[in-house]
């Protein structure tokens, strides 16, 4: 396959539909990025890397992961929009995106911001003018859409270093330098047409790896229910972690002697949170499908990790933790057929 970069402040595509991103502002207000506090000198290029201490602790103008914080809270410190001026907001530019299904959120970081559109594609955008610095097409093989379908949602982006890193629609991860938008690294995770799976969702950064859940295909399998962190550095796979258990396994007890092949569509799909100080990944699972699975080893087993919160070791992987959170209980007349 092949992967193409524009050089920076390329010209915007012609492809690109109706859907657009827009900035305002208060007037007088600056969005110029402060350095960090203790930064270490910047490169020649005026990039500098993003640590682990960044992302556990980012600067107030600064949003560099998925929610901001590793907690997932989402919430911004900045206090300069507040109820006495959000009425004076006004447009200052807008810029379109690619088409497709939009869930983006930008990344916010040294004056850029870093833009997942729909489809593996990746902007750089001055976030002052609206200019685009980069932009990353990724090039898909021809018979993906087959295996994964057509789902074109790109959730969310991870920063680390000087590498805008996310997961593919052709199931690999891979990294961009931030500043020229050129690949730096890429790994596959699962052979789509063996085990395909879905990344609409993309990493976050926990302890210097990448760290990534994925919906799975029924047709994929249990090897493709995987939750998986890469050296966030390299690229090099550090460990993955099944979402269901093979016999033999913790929790085989659990799904009534279904035979393995048939443990599936427990997915790993929306983006993790994680805690520094006690070093554990948190993320949840799907249901099973297209069973559910009263239909499978009955309503009396558990069908371990499916619709759980799982806490995993940031180093191994390991559960270390998990939450059902429907538990099993005799469905109730009526219920089963509504939908
Ligand atoms: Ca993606």
């Amino acid at each position: 396959m092949s992967q193409t970069s524009s050089p920076p402040f390329a010209a915007p595509p012609d492809s690109v539909a109706g859907f657009v991103i827009a900035t305002a502002v208060v007037a007088g207000m600056s969005l110029a990025t402060p350095a960090p506090a203790g930064a270490q000198q910047p490169p020649p290029d005026g990039f500098a890397p993003v640590t682990d201490a960044m992302l556990e602790d980012p600067a107030p103008a600064d949003w560099l992961t998925w929610r901001r914080t590793p907690d997932g809270w989402g919430y911004s410190p900045l206090d300069q929009v507040n109820r006495g001026n959000v009425g004076d907001l006004r447009l200052v530019w807008t810029r379109a995106l690619t088409a497709g299904s939009q869930e983006g959120t930008p990344l916010a970081y040294g004056g850029a911001l870093y833009m997942p559109n729909p489809g593996d594609v990746i902007q750089a955008i001055d976030a002052v003018t609206g200019d685009l610095r980069w932009e990353y097409r990724r090039d898909s093989p021809d018979d993906v859409e087959e295996f994964v379908g057509n789902l074109t949602t790109n959730r969310n982006i991870a920063i680390y270093g000087r590498h805008v890193i996310d997961t593919s629609v052709d199931n690999h991860v891979f990294a961009l330098d931030a500043v020229t938008g050129e690949l730096a690294w890429e790994t596959p995770i699962l052979d789509y047409r063996k085990n395909p799976a879905r990344h609409s969702s993309g990493p976050i950064i926990a302890d210097g790896k990448v760290v990534s859940g994925r919906s799975c295909m029924p047709r994929g399998g249990p090897d493709a229910c995987v939750i998986t962190a890469h050296d966030a550095t390299t690229g090099e796979e550090v460990w993955r972690r099944r979402t269901v258990p093979a016999p033999g396994e913790p929790g085989d007890e659990t799904w009534g002697g279904i035979p393995f092949e048939e443990r599936v569509h427990v997915g790993s799909w929306m983006a993790p949170s994680y805690d520094p100080a006690l070093g554990l990944v948190y993320i949840g699972t799907s249901v099973t499908s297209p069973a559910p699975k009263f239909l499978l080893g009955g309503v009396e087993n558990q069908h371990l990790y499916h619709n759980s919160t799982l806490a995993l070791d940031v180093d191994t992987g390991e559960i270390r933790w998990y939450w059902v959170q429907i538990e099993n209980t005799a469905p109730k007349p009526g219920v089963l057929g509504a939908s």
